[in-house]
């Protein structure tokens, strides 16, 4: 029996040692000083032995459970402290390690090209004027010149609100909002976004536009010419070639659309240009004078030039890009090369 009681306490020794944290710990005391426990067991099967031998085997066992009870403390104690050591190292925080650089913001891409469109433009006298980006029937069709069965009112080229109420489909509004309020000279230029339900590599459901608007006594083609020109050559190059080529708007008559030479290929045809050697850039004509009288100006009186172009467009073109969505996907990478 004696040599049970030694035997004990070895094994009780051993899982103490074994224990790497305060509830294996916990576990072990339990084992052998719970109530349950194998040496309070022991203590209490003493009461069936000889006076004798209970004095012997008594006193020796409360020997080992009195060291038992100093080493569970010592093995508490060292428990404790490598606990608390472990959860330092864990929550330390290096105040030696460098900063975490947040990364500085610049200017998207479309801005910054929307943005030297409009100081060109400013620079050649036109002022810089916005509008609401929904608009109704009137001032985005109707007073436009565009009938209601003409091929732009399609549904498919429009977000309709309601009947009356769309998302503008350009900025032209804005300039038929100034014309409402003010006489010639009327010398704009109006940025903004505009909405259409289109989505593939050359078109997104949003894209920013830049019209113009030029009024006055005695506003010619050549003038269209000249100025349409002059911004060209400042936004593409000095060296820039461009034509202009007869098209329809229902809003400007005669129309031009204006092509420059292909920045890609100089002319010689490339899959950019579709092997024609030229981009088309923007759109361009004499103000009808049926939107004249729809905002009251006089057309015997006054005539002028209107141009629209995508802003989108001419960024893809100066930075040769050919996904028009990479512009809205704002992946960094993407971004930080303008
Ligand atoms: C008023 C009168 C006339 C604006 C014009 C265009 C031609 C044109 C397109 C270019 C590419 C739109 O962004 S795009 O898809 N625009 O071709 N825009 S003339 O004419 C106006 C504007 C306002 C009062």
């Amino acid at each position: 029996m004696i040599d049970d009681l030694e035997e004990l306490q070895k094994r009780a020794e051993a899982d103490i040692g074994a224990a790497k944290v305060e509830a294996e710990l916990a576990a072990v005391r339990v084992k052998y000083l719970g109530r349950k426990g194998l040496l309070t067991q022991y203590l209490r099967n003493l009461g069936q032995l000889s006076i004798e031998e209970k004095q012997i085997r008594g006193k020796r066992a409360n020997e080992i459970k009195n060291n038992l009870a100093s080493k569970f403390e010592e093995a508490q104690a060292i428990l404790t402290a490598l606990k608390k050591e472990t959860s330092f190292r864990e929550e330390a925080i290096d105040v030696t390690l460098p900063g975490r650089r947040s990364g500085c913001g610049r200017i998207h891409p479309v801005t910054q090209i929307l943005e030297e469109i409009c100081t060109i433009f400013a620079g050649i006298g036109f002022s810089i004027v916005e509008g609401p980006e929904i608009e109704n029937d009137y001032y985005n069709f109707e007073a436009l010149n565009i009938p209601k069965d003409h091929p732009a009112r399609d549904m498919q080229d429009t977000f309709y609100i309601d009947e009356n109420i769309v998302l503008r489909t350009h900025t032209s509004p804005v300039q038929i909002r100034i014309m409402e309020k003010q006489q010639p000279p009327v010398k704009i230029i109006s940025p903004g976004r505009v909405y259409r339900p289109d989505s593939d590599v050359s078109h997104t459901p949003m894209f920013h536009q830049v019209e113009g608007l030029l009024v006055d006594r005695g506003v010619t083609f050549g003038d269209l010419k000249g100025i349409l020109t002059s911004f060209l050559k400042q936004i593409f190059g000095e060296d820039t070639v461009l034509r202009f080529r007869p098209s329809y708007f229902p809003f400007t008559e005669p129309s031009a659309e204006v092509d420059i030479r292909c920045v890609m290929c100089q002319g010689r045809g490339c899959r950019v240009c579709g092997q024609s050697g030229w981009l088309e850039i923007l759109g361009s004509g004499m103000v009808d004078p049926a939107v004249f009288k729809n905002v009251g100006y006089d057309p015997e009186e006054f005539s002028g030039f209107a141009f629209g172009l995508g802003v989108e467009r001419i960024a893809m073109l100066k930075y040769g890009i050919s996904d028009i969505r990479l512009f809205f996907e704002n992946e960094k990478r993407f971004l930080q090369q303008f």
